[in-house]
C-alpha cells in the first residue's frame, strides 16, 4: 500500500506569477502533492533552481524541462520504493543528480517531489503532518516574524533594508500572537494613509509605501506598535531582514543610506538603530562570503539574535563554518536553497545541537502550499517567517498554524524567542 507507484509533475505559478512546479506522488489509492517556492534575492551557494532559460515562450522563465525530468528520470528511479522511506528517496535523488547544488535535475523538481513524498507517507500513516519530523511530543508554536513593510529587491520603493518585520514576543499562544500582529498591521495601515502615502503591498504582503529611508520605515512601525496599545521591544519587537548581499560592492555596504561606507561605519550604523528601535532580530547584516564581518558585528553587540540565510542557504557545511566563525546565533531555514526535506532536517538537528535558533522561512514567490507550518511546529523551531496578513499564500501559513493550534488543544505551547 506505501509503494510508490508514479510520480508526475505539471507546470503550475507562483505567488509572483511566475511559473514552478509542482509534484504528484502517487501510491495504490493515494496521493500527495507539492509546490516548490522561489527566492528573488537568492543567494549564490543556493542549490539550482532549474528553468527554461532559452525557451522564450515564458520569457525563459517556463520550468518544463524540470518537469520532464520528475516525469521520466526522477519517476522511474523512484518507482517500487517505499514512501516512509524519506532518507532512502532523498538519496536516490540525490544521487541520481551527483552534482553539489543539483544542477543536472534542478533543487526545484527534487524538493517538489520530497515534499509531496512527506506529505504522502504522513497521510497513509493517517497523522497530521506536524506529527511526522523530529518532535513526537510536547509540540510548541512558532513566533510569527511578520514582514509589514517590504523592500529590497520584494518592492520598488527604493528602501534599502528588504524587510521590516514585528514579532509579538509577548504573546502566550499562537492566536494571540496573530491578533498582535493584526492590530499593528492594521494601525500601520491607518498610519500610512494619513501620510498619503500608498497602501499596496509588496512581494511577501507587507506594504511598500514610497518611502526610502529606513528611519522612516522605522518610525512608522514604532507608531504601529504605540497606537495598537503596545510597548516595542517588550510586547511586540522589531526584526530586519538586510539581504545585505544586494547591498555591497568593493567591501562596502550600502544599508543605511545610498553612499557605501566601511563594515565599521555600517556596524556603528546598526548600532544606533538597534539602541533607538530596539532591534530583536537581524538578518543578513553582510554579505554571503564576507565572514569576518559576521563576527565582528557578533562580538559587538549583545542580546540580537543575528539570522545567517544567504550566508547559510540551508547548508550544513557552510553552518559547520559560521558556527566556528562565530558568524551568527540563528539560522533561517528554506527547504529549497538545499533541495530535499532530509537535508533540511540535518541541517536543523545539527543548528539546534550548537544553540542555534532555527526560523523557517517562505520564499518571496511562494504559493497556497503550506508545509512549512506543519514543518516549523514539527521541527520545534522558535519562529516562522512567512509575510504579512496579506496575500492568501502567506496567510495560509498562518491559518495553517491556528489549525494545529486548534488540533494541539491543552498541549499547545509556544516555543520560546529569547
Ligand atoms: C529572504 C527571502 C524570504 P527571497 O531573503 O529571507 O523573505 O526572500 O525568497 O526573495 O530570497
Ligand atoms: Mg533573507
Amino acid at each position: 500500500m506505501s509503494i510508490i507507484l508514479k510520480v508526475k509533475a505539471r507546470q503550475v505559478f507562483d505567488s509572483r506569477g511566475n511559473p514552478t512546479i509542482e509534484a504528484e506522488v502517487f501510491t495504490k489509492n493515494n496521493s500527495a502533492s507539492a509546490i516548490c517556492p522561489s527566492g528573488a534575492s537568492t543567494g549564490t551557494f543556493e542549490a539550482f533552481e532549474k528553468r527554461d532559460k532559452n525557451n522564450k515562450r515564458y520569457l525563459g522563465k517556463s520550468v518544463l524541462g524540470a518537469i520532464s525530468l520528475v516525469n521520466t528520470k526522477i519517476a522511474k528511479k523512484l518507482k517500487g520504493h517505499n514512501v516512509h522511506d524519506q532518507e532512502r528517496i532523498d538519496a536516490l535523488m540525490i544521487n541520481l543528480d551527483g552534482t553539489k547544488q543539483k544542477n543536472k535535475l534542478g533543487a526545484n523538481s527534487i524538493l517538489a517531489v520530497s515534499i509531496a513524498v512527506k506529505k504522502l507517507s504522513a497521510k497513509l500513516k493517517k497523522i497530521p503532518l506536524y506529527k511526522s519530523f523530529l518532535i513526537k511530543n510536547n509540540f510548541q508554536l512558532p513566533y510569527p516574524l511578520m514582514n509589514i513593510i517590504n523592500g529590497g529587491a520584494h518592492a520598488n520603493n527604493g528602501l534599502r533594508i528588504q524587510e521590516f518585520m514585528i514579532r509579538p514576543d509577548k504573546a502566550k499562544n499562537f492566536s494571540e500572537a496573530m491578533r498582535i500582529c493584526y492590530l499593528v498591521v492594521k494601525n500601520l495601515s491607518k498610519i500610512i494613509k494619513n501620510k498619503n502615502l500608498s497602501t499596496s503591498v509588496g512581494d511577501e504582503g507587507g506594504f511598500a509605501p514610497m518611502i526610502s529611508s529606513n528611519n522612516q520605515a522605522l518610525d512608522l512601525i514604532v507608531s504601529a506598535i504605540k497606537k495598537s496599545g503596545f510597548v516595542n521591544g517588550k510586547d511586540v519587537s522589531i526584526c530586519l531582514d538586510v539581504a545585505a548581499n544586494e547591498l555591497f560592492r568593493n567591501d562596502k555596504y550600502s544599508i543605511h543610506s545610498k553612499k557605501y561606507v566601511s563594515v565599521n561605519k555600517s556596524i556603528q550604523e546598526y548600532k544606533k538603530l538597534i539602541n533607538k528601535y530596539k532591534i530583536k532580530s537581524i538578518e543578513d547584516p553582510f554579505a554571503e562570503n564576507d565572514w569576518i564581518s559576521w563576527s565582528k558585528l557578533m562580538k559587538s553587540i549583545k542580546n540580537v539574535q543575528i539570522v545567517g540565510d544567504d550566508l547559510y542557504v540551508t547548508n550544513l557545511e557552510r553552518l559547520k563554518k559560521g558556527f566556528l566563525n562565530l558568524s551568527s546565533n540563528a539560522i533561517l531555514i528554506k527547504l529549497n536553497q538545499i533541495g530535499t526535506v532530509s537535508e533540511t532536517l540535518d541541517v536543523i538537528k545539527f543548528a539546534q545541537i550548537i544553540g542555534f535558533k532555527t526560523i523557517i522561512s517562505h520564499r518571496s514567490g511562494d504559493s497556497e502550499d503550506t508545509f512549512i507550518a506543519d514543518f516549523a511546529v514539527g521541527t520545534n523551531s522558535n519562529q516562522i517567517k512567512t509575510g504579512s496578513l496579506a496575500r492568501s499564500e502567506r496567510v495560509a501559513k498562518y491559518n495553517q498554524l491556528i489549525r494545529i493550534e486548534e488540533h494541539l488543544g491543552k498541549n499547545a505551547r509556544m516555543n520560546k524567542v529569547v
